[in-house]
C-alpha cells in the first residue's frame, strides 16, 4: 500500500481537483467525438433539473429567473468540486481509495445520463473515458508531488515512475509512516520536512493537468458541432411568405421609454426551457415525425419544411411561470408553416385531442388538437422578427400556438408530434403540479413608472401592456390609491394575438407615497379578477400593483 501522509491537505485537494479537471475534460473531448447526446455534468444538471421537486424548481425559476440554469451548474459544480478535492486527500491516504472516488463520481454521471430521455448508449463513452483519465491522473499526480528520496523539494525527475516509500523508508523514511522516527507535523512548512512532499513536480504535474483539461473540453466543445450549426443559421435564406402578417397599425408602438416596445427584439426576449446547454441540432439532419392517431405517419425534413406556403404572424408567447407583473413575456413576428395543414395531410383521427410534441432533448409537451386545428396561426416557425430562430429559441423550428402558455404549446427543438388523448399520455410538467391543458389568463402589466421608483410631482405617464391572446383586449384601466377606474388609452394591435400598450398621460402627481393599479377587460367582456392565485397550476391572477414615491 502507498501512502503519502506528509502531504498537506491543500495539496492533496488541489490534486484531487486536477483530477477533477482532467476527467471532466477527456469526458468532454470523447462526448465531442462520438457525438454524446450531452456533456458529462451538465447531464448531472439536467437530471437534478428533473428530479427536483416543483417546489423547488418554481421557486428557483422565481428567485434566480433566467440565471436558474447558472446558478444550478454553479451549484453542481461546487458539490463536485468538494467531492474532487476530496478525492485528492483520500488518494493520498490510499491511491485505490481515490480511484474508488473517481468510480463513484462515474457512477453518478452514468446513472445521470442513462436516465435522460434522449439518452443512448454512446453516452456512456464519454463517462468510462473520463473515469479512466481521472485514475491515471490521479495516480501520476500522487507519486510526482509525493517523491522521497531527495531530501530536497524538486529534485525528483518530473513524470517518472512511482516511487516506492517503503523500499526507501530505511534511508528516507517518508513522514509518519509507522515504525520511523521521524515526527513530521501533517502540514508542511517551507524548509522543513519536504522529503515525501515534492513541490516543484506537483506543481508541474498540476499545471500539465490543467492544460490537458482545458484543451481536451475545448476540443470537445469544438467537435460537438455547435460551430456548424450557428453556421446553417446565419447561412439560412428565409423563404418569403405566402401569407403575410396583417399590417400593423401605426400607433401600435407608443414609443414611450421604458415601455415594452411592440416587438421585443430577439436578444431582449425572455426563454425559459429546462435544457442547460440548448440543443444544437443540425438543420440537415433535422425531421420531425408526427405519427399516433394519424391515417397517415408523415416525416418532414428542414428543406421539406421550407418548401411549405410560409405563413407570417404577430403572436405574443407568455410563460405560465409569470408572475402577475412578471418578465416572462415577449412579442415576435413568427414565420412558418401552419401545423394545422400538416396534420390534415397526415389525417388526425377524430378521436384524438392531444399533439404531445417532443424536441430534441427529449422535453415534452401537450397541446390540446382541437386549438390548433380551429384556424389560428397554429405555426411549425423556422424565423422570429426576421431572422432564423436563434438556437436559444428553437432552431430550426418550434411550435407558436396563440392564446396557449408556453409549456402546452410552444415546443423548441421539435421533433416528433405524437398524435393522442389526454386521458393516455402525459406531458413533462403535468405529472410535475401544472395543469395539462393551460390557456393564457387575461393580464396586464404596469412598466412604467417602475415599481418602487421616485417620480416628481406633477404630470405623470402610466404606461403598461395588457394581453388576451386570441380574445384580444377590448379596455384596459388603471386607479390611483383605490379611488376610481380610469380608462387607459389603448394603443392599437394588428390582431387579438398580441398585446396592446396602453397609457394614462393626464395623471397629475401628488407628493408622497401612491399605489397604482392596473386590470384588463377582453374581448369577450371578461375582466380580470383581484383574486390572487400561484403561477401553478395553470397560471397567476391579480392585479398588477405597483407603488412609487411622488417627490
Ligand atoms: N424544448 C423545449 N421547449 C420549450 C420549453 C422547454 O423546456 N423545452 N419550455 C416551454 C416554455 S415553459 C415556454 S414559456 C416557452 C418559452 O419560449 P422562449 O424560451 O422562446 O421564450 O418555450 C416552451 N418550449
Ligand atoms: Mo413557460
Amino acid at each position: 500500500m502507498e501512502s503519502y501522509r506528509g502531504v498537506p491537505a491543500w495539496a492533496a485537494a488541489l490534486v484531487g481537483l486536477v483530477t477533477g479537471a482532467v476527467a471532466l475534460g477527456v469526458s468532454w473531448l470523447v462526448a465531442g467525438v462520438v457525438k454524446a447526446s450531452a456533456f458529462p455534468v451538465l447531464t448531472v444538471g439536467d437530471a437534478v433539473v428533473d428530479l427536483s421537486p416543483s417546489w423547488l424548481k418554481d421557486w428557483a425559476i422565481r428567485t434566480f429567473g433566467e440565471a436558474d440554469k447558472a446558478v444550478l451548474i454553479s451549484g453542481v459544480s461546487v458539490v463536485l468540486a468538494a467531492f474532487a478535492a476530496g478525492i485528492g486527500v483520500l488518494a493520498f491516504r490510499d491511491l485505490r481509495y481515490g480511484h474508488a472516488g473517481l468510480v463513484v463520481l462515474g457512477a453518478i454521471g452514468l446513472a445521470a445520463s442513462l436516465t435522460r430521455p434522449e439518452a443512448g448508449l454512446l453516452d456512456v463513452l464519454p463517462i468510462l473515458a473520463g473515469v479512466g483519465a481521472g485514475m491515471v491522473a490521479l495516480s501520476r499526480l500522487v507519486r510526482r508531488s509525493a517523491a522521497p528520496g531527495s531530501g530536497r523539494s524538486g529534485t525528483a525527475e518530473a513524470g517518472t515512475a512511482a516511487p516506492q516509500p517503503e523500499s526507501e523508508a530505511g534511508l528516507h523514511p517518508a513522514p509518519g509512516e509507522e515504525g520511523t522516527v521521524v515526527t513530521a507535523p501533517p502540514i508542511m512548512r517551507a524548509g522543513d520536512d519536504l522529503r515525501a512532499f515534492d513541490r516543484r513536480g506537483l506543481l508541474t504535474g498540476l499545471l500539465s493537468g490543467v492544460v490537458m483539461a482545458g484543451a481536451a473540453g475545448a476540443a470537445g466543445r469544438l467537435l460537438s458541432g455547435g460551430a456548424e450549426v450557428d453556421q446553417a443559421r446565419v447561412g439560412l435564406t428565409l423563404p418569403s411568405p405566402a401569407t403575410a402578417a396583417k399590417p400593423v397599425p401605426a400607433g401600435s408602438d407608443l414609443k414611450i421609454r421604458g415601455l415594452s416596445p411592440f416587438f421585443t427584439p430577439n436578444a431582449d426576449f425572455y426563454r425559459v426551457d429546462t435544457a442547460i446547454i440548448v440543443p444544437k441540432v443540425e438543420p440537415g439532419s433535422w425531421t420531425l415525425k408526427i405519427h399516433g392517431m394519424v391515417d397517415r405517419p408523415i416525416e418532414l425534413t428542414f428543406a421539406d419544411l421550407m418548401r411549405r406556403p410560409m405563413v407570417e404572424a404577430d403572436v405574443t408567447l407568455c410563460c405560465v411561470s409569470n408572475e402577475v407583473g412578471g418578465p416572462y413575456i415577449g412579442n415576435a413576428r413568427w414565420l412558418g408553416a401552419r401545423l394545422a395543414d400538416i396534420l390534415r395531410e397526415a389525417g388526425v383521427h377524430k378521436d384524438a385531442d392531444m399533439l404531445l410534441s417532443t424536441s430534441a432533448d427529449g422535453w415534452t409537451c401537450g397541446t390540446p388538437a382541437d386549438v390548433v386545428m380551429d384556424g389560428r396561426d397554429a405555426l411549425l416557425a423556422i424565423a422570429m422578427n426576421g431572422e432564423a430562430l436563434p438556437v436559444d429559441h428553437g432552431f430550426p423550428a418550434r411550435q407558436v400556438v396563440p392564446g396557449l402558455y408556453g409549456y402546452v404549446s410552444a415546443t423548441k427543438w421539435v421533433t416528433e408530434i405524437k398524435v393522442t388523448r389526454f386521458d393516455r399520455d402525459e406531458a413533462y410538467w403535468t405529472p410535475r403540479g401544472w395543469s395539462a391543458k393551460g390557456p393564457i389568463k387575461t393580464q396586464s402589466r404596469i412598466d412604467l413608472p417602475k415599481s418602487g421608483a421616485t417620480v416628481p410631482v406633477g404630470r405623470t405617464t402610466v404606461a403598461g401592456v395588457a394581453w388576451a391572446q386570441h380574445k384580444g383586449i377590448d379596455a384596459v384601466e388603471v386607479r390611483i390609491d383605490r379611488g376610481p377606474w380610469r380608462q387607459a388609452r389603448l394603443a392599437e394591435a394588428p390582431t387579438a394575438d398580441t398585446w396592446r400598450q396602453w397609457v394614462i398621460d393626464d395623471w397629475e402627481a401628488t407628493p408622497g407615497e401612491h399605489t397604482i393599479e392596473v386590470r384588463a377587460t377582453d374581448a369577450t367582456g371578461y375582466t380580470q379578477t383581484s383574486d390572487q392565485a400561484p403561477v401553478a397550476p395553470d397560471g397567476a391572477t391579480g392585479w398588477h400593483a405597483i407603488r412609487v414615491n411622488v417627490a
